[in-house]
């Protein structure tokens, strides 16, 4: 297996060192091949929100699993899938289930320009939506990590189709649609950036991509593959208040199986196979399996008060290490919303890729072992988010503000 991963961002090399394989997880933890335990924030990188190997989930997973793995054939647990996407998420009045969130992004920009006749796309510097070709272009996570650009094998002739701006730059938005306005079939965007580091949009940012959006007949998709379900269970357009035309969900859906799906206005959505020429299909959409794992999940967070314990333990977190590092004498900046957060080894108010890319890497490094060491895992690149889950403890919380103090100490 090319660098002895199957996604790059696993083999910490961003941070030195080799990888940790991991045998088993359960809770807040997971244990690497040779038994040491760490508290786990990177959650395989946001779906494990009740913690890992929830003994719900699992218990119907296993049950499912007896009534066979797949069928290729609509079942009515999709159905069920469906309506609780649906009532966390109404702009979606129609959904496709598909296996990766880079599957639904590429559908969902493919429908854009199937829809509107148009070619190109907008999406912001150092945001990450997948692989797809289109969306290859100065993408975050693992290639702001790789310091790629933008990837090879990209044909220049498809990549010229995407514009791109820096994050939470309006007017930079504004020039680009008086340019291209009418070229424009549609603007992809985190509303809440997670690739370059956890970055939120300023006040007004979102509501003037849908004002510049609509304006010029050009679709507004969220990519809410990290934000749906964690920012709130309706995701960052209940918490901000502003509705796309498309949404784009993974990760939290699949309860930690293969689900990705994207949805939104229906007269949109018409469009797409078998109702529809758009084409886009999948041998395992809709898996059985995974989509019983994201009903669980999906379920068991209609719990009241799960995103303010949630909130409440990230707000301990994020004030506690940022505080240590100020006592330890380290510069970092630290960000959080929700269950999300990051620390930049930077100075400098972090508001888009550029500002991201002044963090010290090397320190990050060093902060990552320095936890690492103290049993405390962290995402392996300063370009990623630190996810929080349901099993994350006060005393959880406790622990590894302490390791970061004496990480941070140490460095
Ligand atoms: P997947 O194809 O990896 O399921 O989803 C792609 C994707 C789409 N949109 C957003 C906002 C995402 O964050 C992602 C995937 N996130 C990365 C890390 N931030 C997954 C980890 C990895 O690539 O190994």
């Amino acid at each position: 297996m090319p660098g002895g991963v199957n996604s790059p961002v696993r083999a910490f090399k961003a941070v030195g060192g080799h990888p940790l394989f991991i045998a088993r997880a359960r809770g807040a933890k997971v244990w690497d091949a040779d038994g040491n335990a760490y508290l786990d924030y990177v959650l395989s990188w946001g779906p494990m929100i009740l913690g890992h190997a929830h003994p719900q989930v699992i218990r119907a997973i296993r049950a499912a699993a007896s009534r066979g793995t797949s069928y290729g054939a609509p079942t009515d647990r999709e159905i069920q899938l469906a309506g609780l996407i649906q009532k966390a998420f109404p702009s979606m009045e129609l959904i496709r289930m598909v296996s990766s969130g880079t599957e639904a992004t590429m559908s969902a920009i493919r429908l854009a320009r199937g829809f509107t006749g148009r070619d190109k796309i907008l999406k912001f510097d150092g945001c990450y939506h997948g692989h797809a070709d289109s969306l290859l272009v100065k993408a975050g996570s693992g290639i702001a990590t790789l310091g790629v650009p933008d990837s090879p094998g990209v044909p220049a002739d498809l990549a010229r189709h995407t514009l791109t701006a820096p994050y939470n730059d309006l007017a930079a938005v504004r020039k680009i649609f008086e340019q291209f306005g009418n070229e424009i079939a549609g603007l992809i965007v985190e509303p809440v950036a997670a690739n370059m580091g956890v970055i939120l949009p300023k006040d007004g940012f979102l509501e003037g991509l849908r004002e510049i959006t609509r304006r010029h007949d050009a679709l507004l998709i969220f990519d809410e593959v990290i934000t749906g379900f964690r920012l709130a269970f309706g995701g960052a357009q209940e918490r901000f208040g502003v509705i796309p035309d498309l949404t784009c969900l993974g990760k939290i859906i699949g309860g930690g199986l293969p689900v990705g799906a994207y949805g939104g206005r229906r007269e949109i959505m018409e469009r797409i196979a078998p109702l529809g020429p758009v084409y886009q299909a999948g041998t395992l959409s809709g898996n059985p399996l995974a989509v019983t794992a994201g009903i669980e999940t999906i379920r068991l967070l209609t719990r009241p008060g799960v995103y303010r314990k949630l909130e409440n333990r990230s707000k301990a977190l994020a004030t506690g290490w940022t505080d240590a590092a100020k006592r330890a004498g380290v510069a970092v900046r630290g960000t959080q919303i929700a269950s999300l957060m990051t620390l930049f080894f930077t100075d400098r108010r972090v508001s888009d890729y550029a500002s991201a890319k002044t963090s010290d890497t090397k320190a990050y490094g060093k902060f990552f072992t320095g936890m690492l060491e103290r049993g405390i895992y962290l995402a392996p690149s300063q370009f990623e988010a630190a996810f929080l889950s349901t099993a994350h403890g006060d005393s959880d919380i406790d622990k590894t503000v302490r390791a970061a103090f004496n990480a941070f100490r140490k460095m």
